[in-house]
Formats: structure tokens, sequence, C-alpha cells
């Protein structure tokens, strides 16, 4: 069990950080305290901002001394409320936002050094400007933070190619619940000393300590990339086009995402500006991007023969290759969008689950039929990264109800089927977003007893007065 937070606490705290790196008024505090789905809203004493490690390990320290817990917070755009505050409002918000210096940039290494609040589109930036790449992208770039991704081991919509970020971390800085500093930062392509502290700390959820800085691997730019719409009636088709892709394009295809039409529909409802690339409706949609380095083919030629092969054999309906940068940004709105647009409609129950790539076709049909048959009107809406096996298979209300009524009356039980559909096709209930709050009682009632163990143990190992982001991850005893 944690403390309250008490008065000696919070001003040893503020004398500590000065005024810019602590608030307890509740306008500074409001904006963070509720996750980006809006679910749930946490309490706050306090939202502490430091600026150097050497804040945080002030921070910690003292927290640690008091007993109380602390919530580690980037961007705020965990879709399973992983740092969002106890509504007891028994933790403080640590954030790292004002951590963001990219301490370095090495084309002779391939790496970037970056803070822990760094957000993702600047590292983008900054990567290019030496020529190089960081490869790991997604929606939520403009406000996603280093620290933040690497806490989440994020995946996004290059994974085919890249992998998450726990294939992209080389080293870590994080300060542990001890309020001690370690230093994994060394960016050694290989280091076999033993039990890997940094890849314990990829994915920990802020459970095991505060992500200060990590080193992160980088790529040449690309030097032309080629994005196509395609639409298809059948994800099964999907995958024998992805695994002939592959063949044809060598290494080239690094996204291979699925949209259904509801999906699709979603986007050109709410966001302005979008239009659909295809003239007719499609049962289901893929946005393919495949890249080359500078000197090399243009894919968009490969990818044009393969597409037209394709739809010729009968395995797609139709398909067009964005003409130019500004129309494959536009295709990429489609798909980037649909969380916001989801959102925009009043939202649904999230599932980001994954099956073997092989399966998922299956699970996609049969799945939404049993969810459709258990809770009628209830409609499944999927998307995501079909080349990697991971769907967002999120299940919003039937038409015409209030969708919170019906998040709360309905939403647990829904979520709980979905996951025991997972469960029966061999697969995961977090293939990317994290345990966090959300997923929480789903993880304890279906988490291998063994797992259970030898999670909760190293918890109590490195975090023994479990002051870091309770509440988080680990199930309860
Ligand atoms: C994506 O792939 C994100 O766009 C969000 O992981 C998924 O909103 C979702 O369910
Ligand atoms: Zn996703």
């Amino acid at each position: 069990m944690t403390q309250m937070p008490d008065a000696n606490l919070l001003e040893s705290l503020r004398q500590r950080l000065g005024p810019k790196g602590f608030s307890g008024a509740p306008e500074d505090l409001s904006p963070w305290l509720t996750d980006w789905r809006g679910r749930i809203t946490g309490k706050a004493a306090a939202l502490l901002s430091p600026s150097s490690v050497e804040e945080v390990q002030a921070i910690v320290a003292l927290a640690s001394q008091a007993g109380v817990a602390l919530v580690p917070q980037g961007g705020n755009s965990s879709m399973v409320a992983g740092a969002t505050p106890p509504v007891d409002g028994s933790a403080l918000l640590l954030s790292l936002r004002r951590m963001r210096a990219i301490r370095s940039l090495s084309g002779d290494d391939n790496v970037a050094v970056a803070e822990a609040g760094v957000i993702l589109s600047d590292l983008h930036v900054a990567a290019e400007k030496i020529g190089r790449r960081f490869p790991l992208s997604l929606a939520a770039k403009g406000t996603a933070t280093i620290g933040g991704l690497v806490s989440t081991n994020a995946g996004g919509t290059q994974v085919l190619r890249f992998g998450t970020m726990r294939s992209l971390v080389l080293g870590i800085e994080a300060v542990l619940p001890s309020g001690e500093r370690f230093d994994g930062l060394s960016a050694l392509r290989k280091d076999n000393r033993g039990y890997d502290l940094r890849q314990l700390l990829v994915g920990a959820e802020g459970t095991l300590g505060v992500v200060t800085a990590a080193s992160l691997r980088l790529f040449p730019s690309a030097g032309s990339r080629a994005v196509a719409w395609v639409g298809l009636a059948d994800p099964q088709d999907a995958l024998t086009l992805l695994r002939r892709l592959e063949a044809a394009t060598g290494e080239s295809i690094e996204s291979f995402e699925i949209v259904s039409q509801d999906a699709l529909d979603l986007v050109l409802r709410h966001i302005s500006g979008t239009r659909a690339p295809l003239g007719d409706r499609h049962r289901w949609h893929l946005l393919i991007e495949a890249t080359a380095p500078e000197g090399a083919a243009d894919p968009a030629e490969t990818l044009t023969i393969a597409l037209h092969e394709a739809v010729e054999a009968g395995l797609i309906e139709d398909a067009t290759i964005a003409a130019n940068e500004t129309q494959a940004q536009s295709f990429w709105k489609l798909r980037e969008d649909i969380s916001e647009a989801e959102r925009l409609d009043g939202g649904s129950a999230k599932h980001d689950v994954s099956v073997a790539v092989s399966a998922m076709p299956r699970f996609l049909d049969e799945g939404a039929q049993a969810v459709e048959q258990r809770f009628p009107g209830a409609r499944v809406l999927a998307f995501g990264h079909l080349g990697d096996g991971n769907i967002h298979f999120n299940v919003r209300p039937p038409v015409g109800l209030d969708d919170k009524a019906w998040l709360a009356s309905e939403g647990t039980g829904v979520s709980s089927f979905v996951h025991d559909l997972v469960g029966e096709a061999g697969g995961s209930l977090s293939a990317e977003h994290g345990i966090g709050q959300l997923k929480l009682a789903d993880f304890a009632r279906t988490i291998d007893p063994v797992r259970l163990a030898a999670l909760r143990a190293i918890k109590q190992a490195i975090d023994p007065k479990g002051i870091m982001n309770p509440g988080k991850l680990i199930p309860p005893a």
C-alpha cells in the first residue's frame, strides 16, 4: 500500500523543482488527468515536470521515502489509460514532457539519443536532417513521446519491416524506484552480459522505473516511397497479396494495413477534407507502403505491375497508387484518422488483438459474426496491422443507443467475450497498446499463473514499495 502525499512531501518537491517543475494548480493538472479516450479521470495533488535526470532522481527519492506513488506520463495518448493517475488522488503525476533534448544523433553509428519527452515527429525531422530515418510511426506521432513509446513498446504502421519499439531500442537511461540512475544508454550492437534490464524496461509501462532517455536505431532515409490503396472482398486474399508483393519487391514493403469499409466511412464522415481513393465501395481496403533507398529503383513500378496482376487474377477488386506525396499523405490520413473519427462518433469498446498472421482472416470473419450474434446490434469496426497479425477489433454500440451508457453497461461483457475469442484462437489481448488500466481485469483473468508469478517477482524485486505506476499492468494480488 502506498501513502497519500502529505503537505511536507509536496513542499519539498515544490522547493526542489521550482515553479516550472511543480504545479498544484487545477488548470495545469486537468488536461492530463483524463485519458485520450475519455474513459477515466484520475486525481493528483501535483504535476511534477522535471527538466533533468537529476530532478527525476530527486522526485523519485522523495516519493520513495514517503512511500507515495508516481505516475509517469508522456504525451497522454495511451489507449488503455496507462498514464492516467488513480481516482483516489494517491499518486503524483510525473510528466517527462520538459525533457525534450535530442542529446546526440550519429550517422556513423546510426544512433539517436533522445530524452523521454522528445515528441516522435520531432525525432523524425531531426533524423532526416542528417540523412537518416527513425522508422517507427503512428497516428499520435505529433504528441507521443519517446519515453511513452519505449515504456509501452509501441508498434505503429512500420512494424512489418522494422519491428516494434523493442527492436529499435539499443539503450535506456532510467531512474529506478530507489531514486538511483540506471545508465544503460551505451548503444552497443552486441552486449551479452546476462539479463537485459534495458529490455525489461521496454514495455514495463512505467511500473519498474522512469525511462528518462533512450538510444535508438536509425536507418538510411528512404529515397522513394510508393503508397497504394486497394479495394478487395476477402482478407485471406489480402494475405496472399502480401506474400506475393514481398516476393516481388524484396524487403521494401513496410506497411500493410487493412481498413474495413465501415472504418473508411467513419473517417469520411467525421474528418474534413477526406475523400475515398477508389470509386466503388469494397468490403475491405488496404493501405500498402513500399520504400526504396536512395539510388534504388522507385518501388512504384514493381508495385503497379504486381497490383495489376492481382486485379487480373481476381485477388483484389481495384487499386490505385498515389501519384504524388500529397496524395500519399491523403491516403495515410484516411488510415491514421480512424481512431479520431471513431472517438468523434462516440467511441467503442476497443480490442487491440493479435493472432497468427495466417489466422487473422478467419478471426475477422468468425469473430465479427460471434460478437454480432451475442450482442445484437453491436457493430464491429476492424482495422489495423494485418501484416503483423494485429487488428483493432473495436465494437461500437447499436445505432441509436447512447454510447456512454452502452459502454458502461455492456463494455466489460463485450470485451471479455472478445478476449476469450482471442484466447481460443491462441492470440494476445494486447498486441500493441499495452495493459494499462483498461485491460487489467481481463489480463488478470486470463494470464498463465507461471507468467503471473514471474511478473510479480520482478515487480517486487525492483519496486518493493510499489510506488511506480500502481494499478497498471501488474494484476493485483
Ligand atoms: C492505430 O493503429 C492505433 O491506429 C489506434 O493503434 C487503434 O484506435 C484504435 O483502436
Ligand atoms: Zn494500431
